[in-house]
């Protein structure tokens, strides 16, 4: 352990659930940050916590990653700050709905395949050359276990997640040349805002999907991402899944929560 203090890691979506958790488990360990989102207040008040709290540094930008303009100008902003992001984690990504395909809204499907796959894509072209360059690098996707299975009503979503992975993959492949590691962090139910934002701020609906069992919480996920960042410069993660114990795949569950 101990490899991430010093650095600096860059994390899209780190205004809320894992990306935010993950920037706290790296602070913790002495990291520097560039923070990006959408949500000005939120990353603020988090970069400043940081701060004060582990006296690291923090580097916050507003970025759409759907946009490919709001990616290049997070990318000529740290140009310009004159840093480098030694890690990237990916972890903006969202789910929209859970209609079948034959009643699914192509905005939602829009909105999810630019977010959860193309924006992936606009960050990581933007920041793997210069990793390339300085012969160091680690860049983490967020996958999902709706990546390795689909379910009803999963369809686009199932589909951005099955991509994330091959993805993950390609790049890896890519990649063998280089010093630049990649890995698909890939949980099972986490208990985030994600529902919510599935359900459209249906919060009945969305508490139900933790209420069975023991759910995985953001910080398993960061401990998780933080084993990977951790494994010295000879090793290579190319996935990781986790789930809660009491959840073997999507429909294999024990209902235990008290
Ligand atoms: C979230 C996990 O099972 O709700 O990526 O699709 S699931």
């Amino acid at each position: 352990m101990g490899r991430v203090k010093g650095k600096l890691g860059l994390i899209t979506g780190a205004s809320g659930g894992i990306g935010e958790a993950v920037a706290r488990a790296l602070a913790s360990e002495g990291c520097d940050l560039i923070l990006t989102a959408r949500r000005a207040e939120k990353l603020n008040n988090l970069a400043q916590e940081l701060e004060k709290e582990y006296g690291i540094k923090t580097h916050v930008y507003l970025v759409d990653v759907r946009v490919k303009k709001s990616v290049e100008s997070l990318f000529e902003s740290v140009k310009t700050a004159k840093i480098t992001p030694d890690f990237l984690i990916n972890n903006a990504g969202l789910a929209l709905g859970l209609e079948g395909v034959q009643d699914g809204f192509t905005d939602k499907w829009d909105t999810m395949i630019d977010t959860n796959l193309k924006g992936l894509l606009y960050v990581t072209r933007a920041f793997l050359p210069s990793m390339i360059e300085r012969g160091e690098g680690h860049i983490v996707n967020i996958g999902s276990t709706a990546g390795w299975q689909t379910y009803p009503g999963g369809n686009v979503y199932n589909a951005t997640k099955f991509g994330v992975r091959a993805l993950s993959d390609a790049m890896n492949l890519d990649l063998v040349d280089t010093d630049i590691k990649v890995s698909c962090i890939a949980p099972g139910n986490c208990e985030t805002d994600f529902s919510l934002v599935r359900f459209d701020g249906d919060k009945e609906r969305a508490d139900k999907v933790y209420a069975k069992y023991k759910t995985l919480e953001a910080k398993d996920v960061a401990d998780a991402i933080l084993y990977v960042l951790n494994t010295p410069s000879h090793v290579n993660i190319p996935y990781l899944r986790i789930m809660p114990k009491a959840q073997r795949n999507i429909y294999v569950f024990k209902e235990n929560r008290p």
